[in-house]
């Protein structure tokens, strides 16, 4: 008799349309802290310091100073086996990667199409102007860095009390709206509005996976749930040996 994980292997596999809703948890095996787990970037440091506009009107330099070093953590970082396996089973597909994830590696482990929700470590943003730029320094002077219009430029990050960009939000709920199976992977599903990617999903219609290392809402929730670790799991469940 068929188990659960042949059947969502299945389905998988039958599936065309289908969106990756991705956390900190993708990202774990490949060196990176999560957020909320032991040992996760706010054990270090409260959110209120570091990611919200008013901490950047404080103590811009400070701010500065954790992202850069964020900079540095992801640069040195590889695509772990969950990022390649969700890369390589797009091929052919409908694939949307919805992601929390600032780090970039959905797109160097080949993604096309990633939705970053919370913004990038990779572009800044002039807080005055507006203007965006692509920025891979991991070191900058003075901090922080000046816009042309004088004005200061911040990581291009989505931070608390911010609005999601709405062009990249609009598309991701298109994306859930007309999926067949949302799989939602190593999050806690914590913060809003993006957790609700996987409700969209669910109320179009489609089937919801989860492969978390605990249980979370959307794993109570789920059409199948698979506890353990993303780059350990999902490359068999997607129909790739574990590489
Ligand atoms: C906004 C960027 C309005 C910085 C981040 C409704 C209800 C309650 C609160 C709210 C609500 N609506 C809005 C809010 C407020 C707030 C919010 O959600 N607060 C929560 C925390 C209570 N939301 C906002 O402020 C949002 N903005 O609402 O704006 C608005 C509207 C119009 C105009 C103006 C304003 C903005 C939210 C943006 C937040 N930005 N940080 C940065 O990255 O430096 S959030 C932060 O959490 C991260 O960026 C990350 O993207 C996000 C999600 O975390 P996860 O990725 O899930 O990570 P976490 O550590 O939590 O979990 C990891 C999971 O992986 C764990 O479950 C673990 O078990 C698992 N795992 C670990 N290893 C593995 C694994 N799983 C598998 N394999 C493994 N190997
Ligand atoms: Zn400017």
């Amino acid at each position: 008799m068929a188990d659960d994980a042949d059947r969502a292997r299945a389905a998988l596999a039958a599936a065309r349309r289908v969106v990756f809703f991705t956390g900190a948890g993708v990202s774990a095996e490949s060196g990176l802290a999560t957020f909320r787990d032991a040992g996760g970037l706010w054990e270090g440091v409260r959110p209120e310091r570091v990611a919200t506009p008013e901490a950047f009107r404080k103590d811009p330099a400070f701010v500065w100073e954790f992202y850069l070093a964020r900079r540095v953590a992801a640069a040195r970082a590889m695509p772990n086996s969950a990022h390649r396996a969700i890369a390589a089973y797009a091929a052919g597909r409908e694939v949307s990667v919805v992601t929390q994830n600032v780090d970039g590696l959905h797109q160097a482990a080949g993604a096309a199409r990633v939705l970053e929700l919370h913004g990038t470590l990779w572009r800044t943003r002039c807080g005055t102007c507006g203007v965006r730029r692509e920025d891979r320094r991991e070191e900058i002077a003075p901090l922080p860095p000046p816009c042309a219009c004088g004005g200061a430029l911040r990581p291009d990050i989505v931070w608390f009390g911010e609005a999601l960009p709405p062009d990249v939000f609009g598309a991701a709920v298109c994306a859930a709206r007309a999926c067949e199976i949302c799989a939602v992977v190593g999050t806690s599903a914590a913060v809003w509005p993006a957790a609700g990617i996987p409700t969209e999903a669910a109320r179009a219609g489609a089937r919801i996976l989860v492969v978390n290392a605990e249980e979370t809402e959307h794993a109570r929730e789920a059409d199948w749930y698979f506890e353990g670790r993303a780059g350990e799991i999902l490359p068999g469940l997607l129909g790739f040996e574990r590489s």
